[in-house]
């Protein structure tokens, strides 16, 4: 299946998603019919595991949203399992440098960008043989998150990497890990932002980030972030 938000991305339309936590087809579907551009099934911060985040793709699939997912942990069954049953890119979270990068493309990349290993599945209509590899690693986007000192220490190599497709900023967890928790402008906060965005810029790659509402959405979208995810599913219900 062909890859909008990838699209959407090298028009520079700056698109808008959010998390979903609930685990509910329903909000992913309702989520379709808002104008949302794409969800990351959250897999780290939910209880929402592999198999129901198979169910969630249906459901954005079927209302034109593009379904990320975001991977609990930098290992190879749980990057493997993901991309499998159909997601479009991951974001993956706690990343702590360029070698950490390295192991995400070996593992969510077939060959030669990396090592992921094939199997008829959800993704390809339990069809294709592997000549669909190379489709596969155009269509996927791989985005790793910066949200640690040691991931911004080498976000120049990491951007630079082929198989890496994008950076996505953890506001909440950089700003622990830069030792200021939540302090959003605080000057070493924006420093690390603005070293981030000229990162992308120069590896030609869009740099995404989270914001809570609207309004801090906006905002990032002023200060030239490609892609903005917008709170999640439940605070969207909340505050609606
Ligand atoms: C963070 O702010 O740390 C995130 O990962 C946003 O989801
Ligand atoms: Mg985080």
């Amino acid at each position: 299946m062909k890859n909008t938000l990838k699209e959407k991305l090298a028009r520079g339309e700056k698109p808008l998603g959010t998390f979903v936590n609930t685990g509910s087809a329903a909000v992913v579907e309702c989520l379709g019919c808002t104008g949302l551009d794409f969800v990351i099934l959250d897999n780290e911060h939910s209880p929402i595991e592999t198999e129901t985040t198979a169910t969630l793709v249906r459901a954005a699939e079927c209302r034109g949203l593009t379904p990320l997912a975001r991977v609990r942990e930098i290992s190879r069954p749980a990057i493997l399992k993901l991309l499998d049953v159909g997601v479009q890119g991951l974001i993956i979270p706690d990343v702590r440098g360029v070698e950490d990068a390295r192991r995400i493309i070996r593992y969510a990349k077939y060959a030669p960008l990396g090592q992921r290993g094939f199997c008829p599945s959800r993704k390809d209509g339990w069809g294709p043989v592997p000549q669909a590899m190379s489709y596969f690693n155009s269509q996927t986007l791989l985005i790793p998150q910066c949200e640690t000192a040691e991931a911004l220490a080498e976000i120049e190599a990491i951007t630079a990497l082929p198989g890496v497709d994008g950076i996505f900023i953890g506001p909440f967890d950089l700003s622990i890990s830069l030792g200021i928790p939540g302090e959003f402008e605080n000057p070493a906060f924006r420093a690390a932002l603005e070293r981030i965005l000229a990162a992308c810029r120069s590896a030609g790659k869009p740099c995404l980030i989270f914001a809570g509402d609207g309004t801090a959405a906006a905002h990032r979208f002023s200060q030239g972030f490609d892609a903005v995810a917008m709170g999640q599913d439940a605070t969207l219900l909340i505050s609606g």
